[in-house]
């Protein structure tokens, strides 16, 4: 179990500590290891740098660091600690910062054996002592927390952090170690310019195999509202345009952006020819709306025309206005692209995951090849944040991509890490490489798939000449 702190929470203590990335291990939890003062110093004494953190049952999250250790004092005993603070995560379910920086270091924190985490003399934040017993999937708190003792609480009270309520979710513990680049874990592309250069002469002269007799290899991208599908589009198509493109409308609205099915080509001018690839951009995946697997099917399977304006409330049937009756081959998809968020795609919810994996299904039985697209990788890790370039060497990216692979099933040389343009007002080397690297990974997939159509075609015209001969 690695504990509930996400990656965006994790990303805010490291910049309130504001030394850099750090390694967070979970040391104890109420809901793994039992709510006790003895279990919490047998494992989180000694260690080093600590972060506790409390989830409250009002959603709130809040807790406090410090630099030195927990020790199991036989009485009450305080610690000087310069670097101590406490802070806010959430309030209410909802993102809400806060450090809140000691102002009397040499009561930062405060052990004894048989209490839990003490901050401050207040004391300001005390979770609990002895045992509590959990009700339910709850725990009620034992501990008198009265802030802004030792710890500067910018005008903000111990209510409106806490919420008035000491029933809580679960409180973890984390120790934070040194967080480093990790050796090369995937072989990296060039960077340079010239190297993008390579990589788009690679996409630009792709083309589906001759002889199938078809202008476009078809790529669905497939994913959940908000991951990032439209912008992945948008991203290719700035690398061909040369600046940043809008072509596909992107958003953070909660339902699908996009809600018609869009098989978009890239231009690199208007007056050049587009290249031999569509990105089919369509409604996102919603956990009761949104695509569902008859029309993923339909889309599959080229019954749907480009353009279709999907309706949420009836699914698209093969009376719908401009039903393709017979596709043909070019009309088809020829691979799928799921993309997901890098922050969330390992903790998507039970219903979604179980309507992702009916839809890998689903393309698996049509033989087409898959590949999942992590998005928004500069919100998982500061060092690609810091240098997009970085990506193949960060510890973070490897592991969330060996993790969507268990989960998803699909091998890891599948999985591709990408950063889209998104707040840039100009294209830039690093974000082009990454997205063209993954842009000739799904060409290469989609064109092994083709081969297997010039397989067949090669076949049925061997047994014609045989059948000729005869
Ligand atoms: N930081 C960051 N934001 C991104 C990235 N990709 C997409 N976004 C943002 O995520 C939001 C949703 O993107 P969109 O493409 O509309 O998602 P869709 O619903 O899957 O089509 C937009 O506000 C984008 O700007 C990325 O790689 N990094
Ligand atoms: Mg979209």
């Amino acid at each position: 179990m690695e504990g509930k702190l996400g990656l965006m929470q994790k990303r805010a203590i490291e910049r309130f500590i504001g030394t850099g990335t750090k390694e967070f291990n979970l040391l104890y939890s109420f809901t793994r290891d039992g709510a006790t003062a003895t279990t919490f110093h047998q494992k989180c004494d000694n260690r080093g740098p600590t972060v506790t953190v409390i989830y409250n049952t009002k959603g709130s999250v809040y807790g406090g660091y410090i630099e030195k250790s927990w020790a199991s004092d036989t009485s009450e005993t305080y610690y000087k600690d310069d670097r101590a603070f406490l802070f806010r995560l959430m309030s209410d379910d909802k993102v809400a910062l806060n450090k809140f920086p000691v102002k009397n270091p040499d009561k930062a924190f405060c052990c004894n054996a048989t209490y839990g985490p003490i901050f401050g003399s207040g004391h300001d934040l005390n979770v609990f002592n002895g045992s509590l017993t959990a009700e339910g999937t709850q725990y009620t708190l034992n501990g008198d927390t009265n802030m802004g003792s030792a710890y500067d609480m910018g005008g903000l009270s111990t209510d409106q952090v806490t919420d008035s309520i000491k029933t809580v979710r679960d409180v973890e513990v984390y120790s934070l170690s040194e967080s480093s680049l990790a050796g090369v874990w995937r072989e990296s592309p060039g960077w340079d310019f010239k190297d993008l250069e390579d990589l788009k002469h690679f996409a630009a002269a792709f083309a589906p195999p001759y002889g199938l007799d078809i202008d476009t290899a078809n790529i669905l991208i497939l994913g959940p509202v908000g991951a990032g599908k439209s912008s992945f589009f948008n991203t290719v198509a700035s690398v061909f345009r040369g600046h940043i493109c809008d072509q596909a409308v992107c958003g953070s609205a909660e339902k699908s952006v996009t809600s018609k099915y869009r098989m978009y080509r890239v231009r690199s001018s208007q007056i050049e020819k587009p290249l031999k690839f569509c990105m089919c951009d369509t409604m996102g995946l919603e956990e009761s709306q949104g695509i569902d697997i008859q029309e993923l099917t339909y889309v599959l399977d080229g019954n749907v025309p480009d353009g279709y304006q999907f309706n949420p409330t009836t699914p698209f049937s093969n009376d719908a206005h401009g039903f393709i009756k017979s596709p043909t081959l070019g009309q088809k998809i020829h691979c799928v692209c799921f993309v997901f968020d890098g922050n969330t795609a390992t903790i998507l919810s039970e219903k979604m995951l179980e309507k992702i994996k009916s839809m890998q299904a689903k393309v698996r039985q049509k033989g087409l090849p898959q590949a999942i697209v992590l998005t928004k990788i500069d919100n998982v890790c500061s060092y690609v944040e810091e240098d997009v370039r970085n990506v193949y060497q960060s510890e973070t990216i490897k592991q969330l991509v060996d993790k969507v692979s268990n989960i998803f099933g699909v091998p890891r040389s599948f999985i591709l890490p990408l950063k889209n343009y998104e707040k840039e007002i100009d294209v830039r080397t690093d974000v082009s490489v990454l997205a063209m690297h993954t842009l000739k990974r799904l060409l290469l997939s989609t064109e092994n798939h083709l081969f297997n159509f010039l397989d067949q075609l090669d076949k049925t015209k061997k047994q014609k000449s045989v059948d000729s001969l005869d």
